[in-house]
């Protein structure tokens, strides 16, 4: 039957490559698609039908890479994440089919303007961050590589919050984007995939005799799959990234028809519809909340049943299951699938349970991406044990099974059990979830070399001697397609135009540029690139936030989550101290290069200080602009809701790139790579993969400040008094206390106390330790930015050294080390 239908199915091909073909095709979206006439049509009709549109370009190169993947039985790569923070897709598509000219031209020839719908476009951010957004470079790289990935996470309903300002205090609204209609988006109801949860294990005799446990769920809810394309750029393929939405089962209708209380038993169906909601916005606090528990279960079980039953061939042979397919665990978010796959092969598969670990073992490896004790997930026994218990009796089995081997290599150490097992005791006895990640995967990696190694010696280093070989760097990357391609095409231009396009996949080449960082001509090129992409962003802030930015001013970017570990009030602190110097007569504001400060940071909704941080910086920022005494010298700027979008205008027009977490605490950054990317220099610390960029860039083309992670080590265990800081050094206690004596909150001085306690009694993070050190760089910055040719130089030369942190490079590290898959070349 099926091998009829294939028989018979006519070629799927795309619309003609041209600027007829696509207006034919645009046209007949509008009007049988969206069912409007030209006369008739909004802007959003416009978008979709061009979305459309687009999408069928995209839609033969789909199907034959399904095809093809399923023919070869090739090992796939199953990219397990609870985030995507995928950006827009409009401009992506346009480039990956290589439609961009023509579409433009073709909707001119309509009178639309390709930029009015681009605008459109509600960027979806299904994540919080770097973890959310490096899985979408991860994803893009693989298709662009040819390699075959499916990546599986959740279709929140709402994804991170939309950040607003109300008084300089962050207000969240919620992410509503999916109202204006999802042209991006396959749903598949016919494939739903049900999910149990809760009620209790059994134990039986099965048929040959063998006691077994199995699960009698209390509960359950419908996955359904909503297929995204991940096109390659222009390389005929396209991946699938398959996100799961939550439905009320028929038993939820059952009782709806049973159920005299209609009204009721339909509302008790948004209880199961609740899982997929929305995104919990904490980027690094897990909440130990039951939904988020029940979302992790939930996209797994669905993603594991999927390729099991989708993907796999009916009559595949499990046992050689790890020949197709890797597990890749985007942090500990995913790790309940381990269970999940033990489960299905111990309880429905009846399998042995050695020959079941045996191969679950091989089919996961496990990501990290933090070294924050807080941020370690672990789950309270009572809570997994209500939700999943036959899960909880599984990761118990496994406990059980890996302490005994520990035991007899390490013979009456007690303590190393204690500290080696899954189960924590206390505070509370609750799982921990890296653990269990490591024990199973095949694999372990931090996500920059210095990560590495602290999560070797630091976080994980009983596990790391146990097991040494499974421990592994894979340096994080960015997709050069929509960070440098896409978000910088005057830069993309002068690098083409210099050594051709095969940059955009091959981003090493970018070393063929260094000659020309000597080269004049070539540097006041780059200048105009700089200072026209500068005037863009000044555009769109006016035209988004109506916010005015001076031209001609040195911009200096600080943009990602707001977290005490990253260090904004460092910024904030540089900013008073210049204020305060100024105001007081100390500092003549002509002696430096006029700058703009530019902040774009999300609080999680709960995280007290990094909100408050958020309104000092506010605060500050409006004190600072309309002080005629600091005009034009210092501006403060800081758009609300950063997101995927305004970086893609913000990275490209920085001069400096702002990296000052605490040395050890940013497990890598990804953000320091775009700027690098884009042709800022960095002012950072030595910590995460600025380590790597300042290696490769060379030291004199990056401003390197603080203490090093042994001397962080050193200084706290010495006992770290945050307040001799303040009082040794007058510059410190001046830019304090002017923050204390109310300035920045019309003279009430209570607003930010809770700020400056914290920083001269707590001061977790060592800004007051690093805080010399930061600014004596920032005056080198300074100093350096004034000899134009000299800065435009390292700002080239930052551009050409960093090929390295392209997503790309690292995919081939991650098949390298960890997947030892193929791309599948073109047969
Ligand atoms: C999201 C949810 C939870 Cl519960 C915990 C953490 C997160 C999250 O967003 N983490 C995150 O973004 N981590 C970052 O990952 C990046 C990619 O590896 C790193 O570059 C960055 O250093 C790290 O903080």
């Amino acid at each position: 039957m099926t091998e009829n239908r294939a028989n018979n199915s006519a070629p799927v091909t795309a619309p003609h490559h041209s600027v007829e073909g696509f207006v034919k095709e645009f046209l007949r979206e509008l009007h049988y698609g969206q069912g409007v006439t030209m006369e008739r049509a909004s802007v959003n009709d416009q978008y979709l039908a061009l979305a459309r549109t687009v999408r069928e370009y995209l839609m033969a190169r789909w199907l034959e890479t399904v095809r093809r993947q399923r023919d070869a039985q090739a090992k796939s790569v199953a990219y397990l994440s609870a985030e995507y923070l995928l950006g827009r897709q409009l401009d992506n598509a346009l480039l990956a089919t290589d439609m961009a000219e023509i579409v433009e031209e073709g909707l001119a020839s309509l009178g639309i303007e390709l930029a009015t719908l681009r605008d459109q476009e509600v960027e979806p951010g299904l994540g919080n961050g770097g973890l959310g957004r490096l899985a979408a470079c991860f994803v893009d790289s693989l298709a662009t590589m040819s390699v075959p990935c499916i990546g599986y996470g959740i279709r929140y309903e709402y994804g991170i919050f939309r950040q607003t300002f109300v008084d300089g205090f962050q207000v969240e609204k919620a992410d509503s984007w999916l109202t204006l209609g999802a042209p991006w988006e396959f749903p598949h109801p016919e494939s739903a995939v049900t999910v149990h949860f809760g009620g209790s294990t059994e134990r039986y005799t099965d048929d040959d005799g063998v006691e077994r446990s199995r699960w009698v769920p209390a509960w359950d809810v419908l996955g359904v799959p909503y297929n995204y394309m991940v096109p390659g750029y222009q390389n005929g393929r396209v991946n699938t990234l398959r996100l799961w939405s939550a439905q009320a089962t028929e038993a939820f209708d059952l009782a709806i028809f049973n159920s005299g209380e209609y009204v009721d038993a339909v509302r008790s169906q948004t209880f199961a519809e609740n899982i997929s909601k929305v995104l919990y916005p904490e980027d690094s606090t897990p909440q130990g909340k039951e939904l988020r528990l029940q979302q992790q279960y939930f996209f797994v079980a669905c993603s594991i049943r999927d390729f099991i039953e989708n993907v796999l061939p009916d009559d595949f042979d499990l046992h050689r299951l790890p020949e197709r397919i890797i597990f890749q665990l985007n942090d500990t978010h995913p790790v309940i699938a381990v269970p999940e796959l033990m489960r299905i092969l111990v309880d429905e598969k009846k399998w042995d349970w050695d020959e079941a670990w045996a191969v679950t073992q091989k089919c996961f490896a496990y990501t990290c991406h933090t070294l924050l004790p807080e941020a370690l997930e672990v789950w309270p026994v009572a809570l997994l044990g209500k939700l999943l218990p036959r899960h909880l009796e599984i990761i118990y089995r496994i406990n059980d099974d890996f302490l005994a081997e520990v035991a007899q290599r390490y013979p009456g150490d007690e303590l190393r059990l204690r500290r080696m097992s899954i189960i924590a005791e206390h505070p509370e006895r609750s799982v921990r979830m890296a653990y269990l990640a490591t024990i199973a995967g095949s694999k372990v990696n931090g996500v920059a070399a210095l990560h590495s190694q602290l999560l070797r010696d630091k976080v994980l280093p009983d596990f790391s001697e146990y097991w040494p070989d499974k421990f592994t760097n894979v340096t994080n990357g960015v997709t050069p397609r929509r960070f440098v391609r896409l978000a910088n095409p005057a830069l993309s231009e002068l690098i083409t135009d210099a050594i051709g396009p095969g940059w955009i996949t091959d981003l090493a080449r970018l070393r063929e540029m260094e000659p020309l960082a000597d080269d004049q001509e070539f540097r006041e090129k780059f200048r105009a690139v700089k200072a026209h992409n500068k005037q863009r962003l000044s555009v769109l802030l006016q035209r988004r936030d109506g916010i005015t930015l001076p031209a001609d001013a040195m911009l200096d970017v600080m943009v990602k989550r707001l977290h005490e570990y990253k260090r904004q009030t460092l910024k904030v602190l540089h900013i008073v101290s210049l204020y305060e110097q100024i105001i007081s007569g100390e500092l003549d504001p002509t002696s430096i290069p006029p700058r703009v400060f530019a902040f774009g940071a999300k609080a999680a909704p709960g995280y007290k200080m990094a909100k408050q941080t958020i309104a000092l910086i506010n605060h500050v920022g409006r004190t600072v602009n309309e002080d005629p005494r600091v005009k034009g010298a210092l501006t403060v700027v800081f758009p609300p809701n950063y997101n995927v979008t305004l970086a893609e205008t913000l990275i490209p027009a920085a001069d400096l790139s702002e990296q000052i977490s605490l040395a050890g605490k940013e497990a890598s950054g990804t953000g320091n790579m775009k700027f690098a990317l884009n042709g800022a220099l960095t002012i950072g610390t030595d910590d995460g993969a600025n380590v790597e960029i300042r290696e490769l860039v060379g030291d004199e083309n990056f401003f390197l400040f603080g203490l090093l992670e042994p001397e962080v080590e050193e200084l706290v265990t010495a006992g770290y008094q945050p307040s001799k800081f303040y009082e040794e050094n007058p510059t410190l206690r001046r830019a304090i206390d002017r923050i204390a004596s109310g300035t920045f909150a019309g003279g009430d001085r209570t607003v930010f106390e809770p700020i400056v306690s914290n920083l001269l009694y707590e001061d977790r993070f060592l800004v007051l330790a690093d805080f010399q050190s930061y600014l004596d760089a920032q005056a080198r910055v300074d100093a350096a930015y004034q000899d134009t040719e000299a800065w435009t130089r390292s700002a080239i030369l930052n551009v050409a050294r960093s090929g390295y942190f392209s997503s790309d490079r690292a995919m081939w590290d991650y098949i390298d080390r960890i997947w030892h898959s193929q791309p599948l070349v073109a047969r």
